[in-house]
């Protein structure tokens, strides 16, 4: 009898633990994720879908001796309460679940900052009431550890199994080919559940590190094949027209399409660029293609030519790949490349992963004089940025390819008083209220970079590309922003919001709007048309210049939807560019196998590490 009663309390942790975890991480599915379901099966797994994995992850806590067994069982309940919370806040802004490699460049970004402090809601600790419920529940004296028997922790491991099967046999009848699409994370989730997901996630990345150790030169001919089809450069008239210039690119931090020639009370946010496009080409119709790398695979895209990866970044992940980047390419003929950033030299591994794309220097925040007043957020601000680069832009090797990264405008977007050019906006979201004022600081500091160029000398012999790394304001705020550009943001307005600026300034040559549709991809063989410059060796990228005529105007995403002259395909629906409403599916479908195609071949030549086969030593 006694024993009985002591068996119970040992089960009463674990199953207590069970069900308060359940129920919190369908809670959470509904109330942070939004995951719905289309028909009632779907919803009938998704309610049960974290059972099983709960269940078996809890279980774990049998394996331990009786004595520290509650506080496994507790302990394991915590992390995976942390996980829990961790997707939480990632989920909050990037409308995205975390991967493994995001858990990896942890260290890499900064750990935690600001910017995770800003997506901390006042209700959070109430994920871990349970916690502290379970916790109070072991410290009572009453509770007795008992041995439990071999059979009792098969039935344990036998039901959780079940509970897992059952729901993973209904999602692949409900959808069998779920489980490919690994880009689609929202899909996996709702089919694996979240705690199945992340193992799946781990399987999938251990997958991924052998691709390098099982591709060889051959995996280089169907994408070469392929990529022979794409070839368009030969029709563009600018061809040639900077050679010989130094290159100055510039990252705008978080800068979005709509804000050139968007006005704020009755105040232009930027008055600088607005000026500088009608002396530029600009492209009012190019998107970014960044992934869960931010900046980094903004970077990435445009020095390689090549999509981000689906899961973290390439900077973190692949630092010791072989590339043949834009760096290289430049340097062959007789370029000096540096980048410059006010940040730690280890944030996104750009240290080493600048010297694996050939940067012969990165002048990173121990270069700059960084003090509390010259700094906001995440470090040095802009105009002191742009300052103190001069004088290193000026003993550069010339012709230069130098790279400036921005940094002001990044979310949670803060500013002291003395640097608010224009009021904020008027919503109920301070993030996107904030948005537009720094977006105008950061005009003000490209106002006086220029200027401070022309004064140098450095200007008449240059050509600069402005660019938007990616989105400011996610998804999450998506009302507020409807509000501020008096519109509603459907899914198609959604892509038309990945939109970020592309100006290319060539002093001497008059403004031009080129209304192609194009990415960052396209970006590395537009400058290298302008340069004039063929690339030596065989490159495996996947952009065509933007100046190229007949060029096929198209935009992959790393979700895989996409964006045609005509035709916008994204959350499995196609629209209609011009209008926004959903047209017939028919109408994207002959895309589908060219993207899959595109992004596949992406991924196996950074996974397989493919450019070591291609003859640059
Ligand atoms: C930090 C800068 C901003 O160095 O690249 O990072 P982000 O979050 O935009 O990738
Ligand atoms: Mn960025």
């Amino acid at each position: 009898m006694t024993d009985k009663k002591k068996r119970y309390s040992a089960f009463t942790i674990y199953l207590l633990a069970v069900l308060l975890l359940w129920i919190k991480t369908y809670v959470v599915y509904k109330w942070v994720f939004d995951l719905h379901s289309k028909t009632i099966i779907q919803e009938i797994v998704l309610f049960f879908n974290s059972l099983g994995s709960v269940a078996f992850l809890l279980g774990v806590g049998f394996l331990f001796t009786k004595k520290v067994r509650p506080k496994v069982i507790v302990l394991i309940h915590f992390l995976l309460t942390f996980l829990l919370y961790g997707n939480v806040l990632y989920y909050r802004f990037y409308i995205d679940f975390i991967t493994l490699p995001v858990l990896f460049q942890f260290k890499n970004v900064g750990g935690l900052s600001q910017s995770t402090v800003e997506l901390i809601n006042l209700p959070d600790p109430l994920l871990f009431l349970d916690v502290v419920l379970l916790l109070w529940l072991i410290k009572r004296k009453n509770i007795q550890h008992s041995a439990i028997s071999f059979r009792s922790k098969m039935a344990v491991l036998a039901t959780s199994l079940m509970l897992i099967v059952v729901p993973l046999t209904a999602s692949f009848i409900e959808n069998p080919g779920f489980i490919t699409k690994s880009y689609d994370r929202e899909l996996l989730v709702k089919g694996l559940g979240t705690y199945n997901y992340h193992l799946y996630d781990i399987l999938l990345n251990s997958k991924a590190s052998m691709n390098r150790v099982l591709a060889d030169g051959t995996d280089t001919e169907e994408i070469d094949a392929y990529l022979s089809k794409k070839d368009t450069e030969t029709s563009s008239d600018v061809k040639g027209a900077a050679k010989g210039k130094n290159l100055i690119l510039i990252s705008l931090e978080s800068t979005q399409q709509f804000v050139i020639g968007k006005e704020i009370g009755g105040k232009e946010v930027t008055p600088f660029l607005n000026d500088l496009i009608k002396e530029s080409f600009y492209f009012p119709n190019f998107y970014h293609q960044t992934a869960q790398g931010k900046t980094s695979d903004a970077e990435f895209i445009i020095d390689n030519s090549l999509y981000p990866l689906s899961g973290g970044s390439v900077f973190v992940r692949r630092p010791d790949n072989e590339f043949y980047a834009l760096p290289e390419i430049l340097k062959e003929k007789g370029y000096y490349a540096a980048s410059f950033h006010g940040n730690d030299r280890e944030f996104w591994n750009r240290e080493v992963m600048y010297k694996t794309l050939g940067y012969d220097r990165y002048f990173s925040k121990r270069d700059f004089n960084v003090t509390e007043q010259n700094s906001v957020n995440y470090g040095l601000k802009d105009i002191p940025f742009f300052q103190q680069s001069v004088p290193y832009l000026e003993e550069l090797p010339q012709p230069f390819y130098a790279k400036f990264l921005t940094l002001t405008n990044h979310f949670p977007f803060l500013l002291n008083d003395e640097d608010k050019y224009i009021p904020e906006a008027e919503t109920e979201e301070g993030v996107v209220n904030r948005y537009f004022t720094t977006v105008r600081y950061t005009d003000e500091a490209l106002k006086q970079f220029f200027a401070d160029l022309k004064e140098k000398g450095l200007y008449e012999n240059s050509i600069f590309v402005l660019y938007g790394d990616h989105y400011g304001i996610s998804k999450s705020y998506s009302e507020a922003l409807g509000n501020v550009l008096n519109e509603e943001i459907n899914p198609s307005r959604h892509v038309a919001m990945q939109k970020v600026p592309l100006i290319i300034h060539v002093p001497g040559m008059e403004g031009k709007k080129i209304d192609t549709v194009g990415g960052q991809i396209d970006l590395r063989p537009t400058i290298l048309s302008l340069l004039g410059v063929d690339p030596e060796y065989n490159t495996l990228s996947f952009g065509t210049s933007l100046f190229a005529k007949d060029r096929e105007e198209r935009v992959i995403f790393r979700d895989g939807s996409f964006v045609t002259d005509k035709y916008v395909y994204t959350e499995n629906t196609c629209y209609d560019k011009k209008t926004d409403e959903k047209v017939k599916r028919n109408k994207c479908t002959p895309y589908f196998s060219e993207v899959q195609k595109e992004l596949g071949y992406s991924d196996k030549v950074i996974l397989g590490d493919l450019l070591r086969f291609t003859g640059k030593k």
